[in-house]
Order: C-alpha cells, then sequence, then structure tokens
C-alpha cells in the first residue's frame, strides 16, 4: 500500500505555533492514483481525494447538517466518557504516551482526551495541510501543556511516522475517530488497522469510532441532506480533479447519489453521468456511459460484532466500547498483543464493556 514519495517531505514551524510535516502525495502519485481508479470497474478514486482545502471545509458543513448526526453524537460522547477512556487508553504504559490522531480534519473532537489523557505530546495526521495549519495553531493554543505536531499526510500509505524529538522512546497510543474507517472496503480497512499496529507498535492501544447500521432512509439522509452539501462536497472532487489534474469534467454532466447497499452494509456515494460523454483527465481521454457510476466513496457501517471481528484480524482485541444512547455508534478502545493479554485487560476496564446509557 506504500507510495513512493516523489518529493522529499519538508517541515516548518506554522508562524509562532506548532510544526507541521508536510508528506502529501506528490502530483505524480496522484495522477497514478487516479488512471488506476478510472480503470477500475466500477470507477471510483481514494476517498481522501475529496479532502483539499474545499472539501475540507465542506465535509466541516457536513457534521453540522442535522441528518448527519455522527459527529454530534460522537462529540458528546467523548466530552461526557473521556475520563474512563483515557485512564483506559494510557493504562500499563511506564512513561506518558504521544496520542497520535489519525485523519484529525479540525481536531475539534480530541480536546477531551487531551485534557484528561494529558499525552507527552499530540500528533495530528491529516491529508489537507490547508485545514490542518489553521486547526494545530488554535489546539495548541487551547491546550497549551501539550506539544502539537501536525502531519500532513495519506496516512494509510506512509512507512513510519516521521522521526521527531517528540515522539523519541514514548510509547504511542492511537486514536481514530469519525467512523473514517469505513470509507475502506473491507480488505482495506483490515490492512489499515494491521498498519495502525506498525506504526503505533505492539502493544499499543487504539479508541476508534465506528459508525453502526440503522435504518437506510436515515442513514440515505445522511448523505444526501436537504441544503446539498453533501452534494456539494463529491462535486468539489470534479473541481479538484480539473485544477489539479488538467481535467474538463462538465459538472452539470453528473448527478449525485448516496444509496443504502445492503450486502456491503455501506452506503455508496457517486456522481453518475446524466449521459455518454468523453472527459480528458490525466492526460488520457475516459468515456463515461449514460448512468455509469463514478463511486466518490463508501461510508461502510459496522455492527460492534462485524467490526471486533476484523478487528481480530488484524490482531487487535477488545478492552471497552462506549456507545451513544440510541446505539447508533461506539468508541471502541483495542489492544494489540495476545488474546491473554487482552482478557486481564478486559477485567481492568470491564465497567465499559457495557454500551452507556442515555
Ligand atoms: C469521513 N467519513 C467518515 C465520512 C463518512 O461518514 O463516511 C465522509 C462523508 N462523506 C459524506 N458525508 C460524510
Amino acid at each position: 500500500m506504500t507510495l513512493p514519495l516523489a518529493a522529499p517531505p519538508s517541515s516548518a514551524p506554522i508562524a509562532d505555533g506548532p510544526e507541521l510535516i508536510d508528506l502529501h502525495p506528490a502530483l505524480a502519485d496522484m495522477e497514478r492514483l487516479v488512471i488506476e481508479g478510472l480503470s477500475h470497474h466500477p470507477r471510483q478514486l481514494p476517498a481522501w481525494f475529496l479532502y483539499d482545502a474545499e472539501g475540507s471545509q465542506l465535509f466541516d458543513r457536513i457534521c453540522e447538517q442535522p441528518e448527519y448526526s455522527l459527529t454530534r453524537n460522537e462529540t458528546k460522547l467523548l466530552e461526557e466518557r473521556a475520563g474512563d477512556m483515557a485512564q483506559a487508553l494510557g493504562q500499563g504504559f511506564d512513561k506518558q504516551p504521544v496520542l497520535v490522531e489519525f485523519g484529525a480534519g479540525n481536531l475539534r473532537k480530541v480536546g477531551p482526551l487531551l485534557k484528561t489523557l494529558q499525552p507527552a505530546a499530540y500528533v495530528a495526521l491529516d491529508i489537507s495541510a490547508d485545514h490542518l495549519i489553521p486547526a494545530c495553531r488554535a489546539l495548541q493554543a487551547r491546550h497549551p501543556d501539550v506539544p502539537v505536531l501536525g502531519v500532513c499526510c495519506d496516512y494509510a500509505n506512509i512507512d513510519q511516522l516521521p522521526p521527531h524529538p517528540l515522539l523519541e522512546g514514548r510509547p504511542l497510543v492511537g486514536f481514530y475517530p469519525g467512523s473514517s474507517l469505513g470509507n475502506f472496503d473491507r480488505p482495506q480497512a483490515r490492512d489499515l488497522l494491521a498498519h495502525f499496529a506498525e506504526l503505533l507498535g505492539h502493544g499499543s492501544r487504539l479508541l476508534i469510532g465506528i459508525d453502526q447500521p440503522r435504518q437506510p432512509a436515515r442513514l440515505e439522509a445522511a448523505y444526501d441532506d436537504a441544503a446539498g452539501v453533501s452534494a456539494a462536497f463529491a462535486f468539489n472532487l470534479l473541481r479538484r480533479l480539473n485544477r489539479e489534474l488538467a481535467g474538463n469534467f462538465d459538472p452539470a454532466g453528473f448527478r449525485y447519489q448516496a444509496q443504502w447497499e445492503p450486502t456491503g452494509s455501506r452506503i455508496a456515494m457517486a456522481l453518475v453521468s446524466r449521459q455518454n460523454q468523453m472527459v480528458d483527465l490525466a492526460g488520457r481521454r475516459w468515456s463515461f456511459a449514460a448512468g455509469e457510476p463514478l463511486i466518490t466513496e463508501y461510508s461502510v457501517k459496522y455492527t460492534p460484532e462485524a467490526f471486533l471481528a476484523l478487528a481480530a484480524e488484524a490482531g487487535w482485541g477488545p478492552l471497552g466500547r462506549w456507545s451513544d444512547g440510541a446505539d447508533d455508534l461506539s468508541l471502541h478502545l483495542l489492544t494489540h498483543g495476545k488474546m491473554h493479554d487482552h482478557a486481564q485487560d478486559c477485567n481492568h476496564v470491564n465497567p465499559i464493556l457495557q454500551p452507556s446509557q442515555p
């Protein structure tokens, strides 16, 4: 899964603030991924392509839509239960761990954990540097005692965390909220969980947010909100491709669609071609048939049991689970290591093994 880096990493302090290391995939890598994705049937691009500066802002607006409850519910759960979560996340290490957040976005969820865990440092990984820089600066101002480091990267495709004095000799624990695991198909999701274990190290712990299946109508509305923000988020992908990879997509030639697919337990989001058409992109000419979808992303929903089975395939075992009142989503605490270690640990955090009550 590793992308060769076409450009050396650059690192710079964010004016009077935390440092940012830039490992964004190079244009040549993006071009290769576009050619691979459009040659695939159905056509599909990596979900991280959606997150340029504009896309990241649109995603933040999706999180505010009444139909999209995931962010609100998860944030509330974190605010209410961060003390228990931090206690279990940081348990058993001889030094204060560093907290590493994957796909950190606007950094608005981690605050309660920083307060309760008091990590030695906090590392935020996100694909959009434009979004990460102001978010890191604001977070550092709110939490002056925790050193903050931003890393702009495709976290699924880095070989290791960048060597940095803040991480040296420290245990690492992971935080992956927002159910972004669902934006990878199952084999990729399993590989990603295994990859997190490699990045964090043996014996590490991971707190991960997972959205669960519920009535299809609710899910379809969450991914196709009445205000049209989800659709705008998808259409922004075409604008990005036109701008960065010499494309000539005409957005009017496509319509947005979000459909629940029961067999995959997932929402499929797509831009569907309204007619037969040709599009130039990445130095090639692509034909789209009328009705043909370009999948912009999937969002797989896992029951707690299905998620834990997937995590086990990647060597992660359960330590605890917290859920929102409606049991629409869970924050799972996992540990990577031998199964009997998990059983012991579970005894320590037994009270949190059941969903929390509203
Ligand atoms: C980031 N990710 C978890 C979102 C989701 O719910 O799958 C992405 C998203 N796309 C459209 N709406 C939300």
